[in-house]
């Protein structure tokens, strides 16, 4: 069932040390760069599959895959669409595991803060070689026993730019496969690129099951969330993840590289990789600004990025909606960006054709649907789609029981559900998406889900208090990560979970942008979509009415006259911000309740000063105590 059939005649053999002749069934492995095939041999011999395919990231591949897991049972096709699929994963299998996602460096605070005693540190889970020599051993060797071991060669960023980088993924997952197609630059030119012995990032991932298997496998899903860990290696360039087939987990090319390990690279090569989406607004005018924004997991991005305008005259487009990777233009002085990925691996519920119609439009084609559920005409179904579903559509629901439309006591989906497909097919997508070069960033924004407390938009008075602003972020958790209780977290700068080494240097870093003096800086915004009223209701109706918000960033981007101080930053004045039409509680929206305040700021420079200790910049330190002393003269 793993294999993939092939003519005899175009296989042929490596021979391993201790292992003997193993089988490639594609690709041709002795015209790999040599570089390559000493780590691939180094691999295969760790985890002794029983056959090596090398892809190349065709057409004809993806099919061949395709037909394999369908055969396999574990995709089916969504035949409502294009050359779309549907898979459901273990139920044990379904997020991100933050808990078992580990940075591995020499020197313990390389990686993680001096946190004050006491506090357990959040920003990233350090361990020691020798501690995670045992887990290693512990697993890897034996893993891909009776499986197929594929060869990912995939680009993150156009091919070729100077702004991308290149990886190798290792896995023993099929799906992993596809979705790398869709969500990298997965082809064989990589291999040009590395002829010279150029340097990628090595990605080894198992899903942790050989064969014959030692527990049931649930859903045709293996995985072994028993054994389950991420590891991240900064200094090699390496990762290796054992035991989770989904999504952050697997898919290296995503957090683990272009978060965490290029996180690092960017620290010391003087750049930014970022959680950031990137769009751009054109006004009315014909004036087209480009903003990057970082939200944590599940609070907005991918809408935001390919918003539809509530408001006439204004034109989004997208360039990215999950990462950045940005750097100051050493002879403009712009910062610019780049979206490494080549695809979106979204959160499906709560995606509509109200809330985020191309989104909508981008999956109806060549995309994978993990943990939705099914239409009886298949197609694909979950939370959100109530009212663009005939009553009476029979549904089956991503656990595999039928779910009865409408059911407010059951979910049809996993709450992480997610669609992943290529970026191409976005109806909005920008034309320069894969510009080598990327795009001239002129507003950062942040933000989270904060119910209580914290206005629609803040700009902040200047970079250090921008930092400031993106240090102090926190959100409610979500369902992206195995977060249970729905309780408010701190998440500086959104990067809680994907910075690849300490965060006190990590925010030293952002500070430092403004000792040059060529540097552009961006101004930087902080906004909150999710305020609700003493019943609970969203304040603000968010998705495409976020383009009014986004029109003020602009016009500040150009210094109009429409903001003016608070004791958290620069606020709209009354009547600044385009509210035809709606009805909205501005002073509710706005207020900043003084107690909440107070309270807030005495909470965070503790948090701040327990997690990072003497690792926190000054300069933060410096920004709370001119927070407090402006909250100290609130009326
Ligand atoms: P990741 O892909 O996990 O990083 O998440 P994301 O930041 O891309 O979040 P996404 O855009 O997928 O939105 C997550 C959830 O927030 C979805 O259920 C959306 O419907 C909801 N959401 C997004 N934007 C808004 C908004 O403006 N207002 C409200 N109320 N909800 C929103
Ligand atoms: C996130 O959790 O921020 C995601 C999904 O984008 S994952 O790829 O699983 O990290
Ligand atoms: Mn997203």
């Amino acid at each position: 069932m793993e294999d993939i059939k092939v003519p005899f005649s175009e296989v042929h053999y490596i021979t391993i040390e201790k292992l003997g002749n193993v089988p490639v069934t594609k690709g041709d492995f002795q015209s790999l760069p040599s570089h390559v095939q000493t780590w691939l041999a180094q691999m295969i011999q760790l985890c002794t599959p029983h056959a090596v395919h090398i892809c190349d990231g065709s057409v004809e591949e993806a099919e061949m895959v395709t037909k394999m897991l369908v055969e396999g049972g574990q995709l089916a096709p969504l035949p409502k669409y294009e050359n779309c699929y549907i898979c459901r994963t273990d139920p044990r299998d379904v997020a991100r595991v933050e808990s078992k996602t580990f940075l591995i460096t020499k020197d313990k605070h390389e990686s993680v803060p001096h946190s004050r005693d006491g506090a357990s540190c959040v920003l990233g889970l350090w361990k020691s070689s020798d501690e995670i020599k045992k887990d290693i051993d512990d697993r890897f060797p034996g893993c891909m026993r009776g499986r197929t071991l594929y060869v990912i060669p995939y680009s993150m960023g156009p091919i070729g730019s100077s702004l991308s980088k290149i990886g190798v993924e290792i896995t023993d997952s099929a799906y992993v496969v596809l979705s790398m197609r869709v969500m990298t630059r997965v082809s064989s030119d990589i291999w040009k690129h590395l002829r010279n012995g150029e340097e990628f990032v090595r990605c080894l991932h198992s899903l942790g099951v050989p064969l014959p298997a030692a527990q049931p496998i649930v859903n045709n899903w293996p995985c072994n969330p028993e054994k389950t860990i991420i590891v991240h290696f900064p200094d090699s360039r390496k990762v290796m993840s054992f035991g989770s087939g989904y999504g952050g987990n697997s898919l290296l090319g995503k957090k683990c590289f272009a978060l965490r390990i290029a996180g690092r690279i960017a620290y010391d090569e003087g750049w930014l990789a970022e959680h950031m989406l990137i769009m751009s607004v054109t006004n009315p005018q014909g004036e087209e600004k480009f903003i990057a924004a970082a939200f944590p997991s599940a609070c907005g991005k991918t809408n935001l990025a390919m918003l539809t305008p509530t408001i006439p005259g204004y034109t989004v487009r997208c360039v990215g909606d999950d990462i950045a990777w940005m750097r100051f233009d050493k002879e403009t002085g712009e910062l610019r960006a780049i979206n490494p990925e080549a695809g979106f691996f979204g959160v499906a519920p709560g995606t509509n054709m109200k809330t985020n119609p191309n989104a909508i439009l981008t999956c109806l084609q060549n995309s994978i649907f993990t943990n939705v559920g099914e239409t009886a005409d298949g197609g694909f179904y979950w939370e959100g789609l109530e009212e663009e579903t005939p009553a009476g559509t029979e549904i089956t629901g991503w656990t595999g029981e039928k779910y009865k439309l409408g059911d407010k006591t059951k979910k049809s989906s996993h709450p992480n559900a997610r669609f992943c497909c290529p970026a191409r097919q976005c109806p909005i997508i920008h034309d320069k998406w894969e510009n080598p070069a990327g795009v001239p960033i002129s507003a950062i924004i942040f933000g989270g889900r904060r119910p209580e407390g914290v206005p629609l938009v803040v700009e902040a008075f200047n970079w250090a208090h921008g930092v400031f602003l993106a240090a102090q972020l926190k959100s409610e958790s979500t369902a992206a990560a195995e977060h249970t209780a729905k309780q408010i977290m701190h998440d500086p700068f959104a990067m809680r979970p994907f910075v690849g080494y300490n965060f006190g240097k990590y925010i030293q870093h952002w500070l430092n942008f403004e000792k040059n003096p060529n540097n552009k800086l961006p101004k930087i915004f902080h906004v909150n979509w999710f305020r609700v009223d003493e019943n609970n209701k969203f304040l603000w109706p968010g998705y495409g009415d976020n383009i009014r918000v986004l029109d003020w960033i602009i016009r500040r981007v150009n210094n109009e006259d429409i903001a003016e101080p608070s004791a958290v930053g620069l606020l709209p004045k009354k009547g600044s911000l385009n509210l035809q039409g709606l009805n909205i509680n501005w002073d509710k929206l706005m207020a900043l309740p003084k107690d909440y305040w107070i309270g807030d700021v005495d909470e965070t420079l503790q948090w701040l000063d327990g997690q990072l200790g003497d690792d926190l910049p000054q300069a933060i330190r410096e920004e709370i105590q001119k927070q407090k002393e402006r909250l100290s003269k609130l009326q």
